[in-house]
């Protein structure tokens, strides 16, 4: 069962007038959306956007340490594939998905103390590795996590959160409960054994777990055809008897139709699924990695890559769709500008003043005592 397009029907799908119906007037997830949701989407989109840019300069000027696997590029896949979860769901990020910790039901409204995800000041005072982290300092990066918020920590060794979503799958499955587990996998994580093993114990078990593969062309210096030697990453799910859809990762709303065709599918009981969601990494495989990048890639490629920025993609919907004017869509515009070119001005200022907060309570937080060195890392009594 490979359905590429599923959310309309391809030619070859379509065997039934109710086929013929669905593709002629494909009801769209994207349809139910708001012109408040489409705001808040593309605000989310700048977030994730200046939250990195962020980061890179304060690296510049010499203010953060420790390595930035960036996301740029890929801020469609982290909202699209997280505007439509519902608070309780649960979600596993890993190194180049740093946004989604806070992204994460951010629709319940930014501030909120209520919401089940981190606050943009709690994910910065991880990365400046402040006694204030959820990982207290431990690390600068991505190993962090939260029960009650529903964020499952991710760990260096890649894919093995796979088999942990399938626990918590499990969990809602034994409790009756229609919850989702979504993971972000990048392509070079679907050649290791727990990918294999994950999708296998979900699929028998029908478990709620959704694969989201961010397919950024690269692992490191390895390319996709050196990991993968199906076509698309997505016909993996064959061998596992799911759906394996293949999504625009430059356009947030085929990302969020595919997702949310997934979690329906999901919450009804219907098993796991992969969504391959087709995208370039823009810079090296972290900061330490850029120079490196240019050289092991061609410059033709990495401009090819570089060319949709899922700013501009959304844009052109939001302004051929009448949900912005022109005017309104060139007002902010980072879109297809490198970090140390784009200002505070490219950038709608609630979302300048986000970050600006969440940096500030990282660089006024304390580092941490030595001793905090030794505490948290045994069980203790
Ligand atoms: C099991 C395992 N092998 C190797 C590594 C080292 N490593 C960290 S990230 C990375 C590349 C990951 O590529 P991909 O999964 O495609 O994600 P991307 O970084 O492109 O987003 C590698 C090889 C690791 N963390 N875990």
């Amino acid at each position: 069962m490979n359905q590429k397009s599923t959310v309309i029907p391809s030619e070859e799908e379509v065997k039934t007038e109710e086929d013929k119906e669905r593709k002629a007037k494909p009801i769209l997830p994207r349809n139910s959306l708001t012109r408040e949701d489409h705001l808040e989407i593309l605000r989310q989109i700048y977030l994730a956007r200046y939250f990195d840019v962020r980061l890179i300069k304060e690296k510049r000027r010499g203010r953060l340490r420790g390595t930035l696997y960036s996301s740029q590029n890929q801020e469609a896949i982290l909202v699209g594939t997280l505007y439509g979860l519902r608070s309780d769901d649960w979600i596993s990020p890993v190194h180049r998905d740093m946004p989604a910790f806070f992204l994460k039901d951010m629709r319940s409204g930014w501030d909120n103390p209520e919401r089940k995800g981190m606050s943009i000041a709690q994910v910065c005072a991880q990365v400046w590795g402040k006694a204030t982290a959820p990982g207290r300092a431990k690390d600068n990066w991505s190993h962090i996590g939260s029960v009650p918020l529903g964020i499952i920590p991710s760990t260096s060794m890649l894919a093995s959160t796979i088999p942990v979503a399938c626990g918590v799958a499990y969990d809602f499955k034994l409790r009756n409960h229609d919850g989702v587990v979504l993971t972000y996998n990048g392509e070079g994580s679907t050649a290791r054994g727990d990918f294999h093993e994950g999708l296998n114990l979900a699929a028998i078990h029908d478990l709620a777990v959704i694969v989201v593969v961010e397919n950024n062309q690269w692992a490191y210096g390895t390319p996709v055809e050196l990991e993968c030697p199906t076509e698309d990453v997505a016909d993996r799910a064959r061998g596992y008897n799911i759906p394996g859809l293949v999504a625009d990762g430059q356009d947030v709303l085929d990302v969020y139709d595919k997702t949310m065709w997934c979690v329906e599918r999901a919450r009804k009981g219907l098993g796991p699924s992969i969504i391959e969601c087709k995208t370039y990494r823009a810079f090296g495989h972290g900061d330490h990695d850029d120079q490196r990048a240019d050289r092991y890639r061609s410059k033709e490629e990495i401009e090819r890559g570089r060319r949709r920025d899922p700013i501009a993609v959304y844009k052109t919907y939001l302004v051929e769709n009448g949900i912005l004017s022109e005017e309104e869509a060139k007002r902010y515009s980072p879109e297809g500008k490198h970090a140390i070119q784009v200002t505070d001005e490219d950038f709608p200022p609630e979302v300048v003043e986000a970050v600006r907060k969440g940096v500030e309570f990282a660089i006024a937080s304390p580092l941490p005592e030595p001793e905090e060195a030794f505490k948290h890392v045994f069980v203790e009594e």
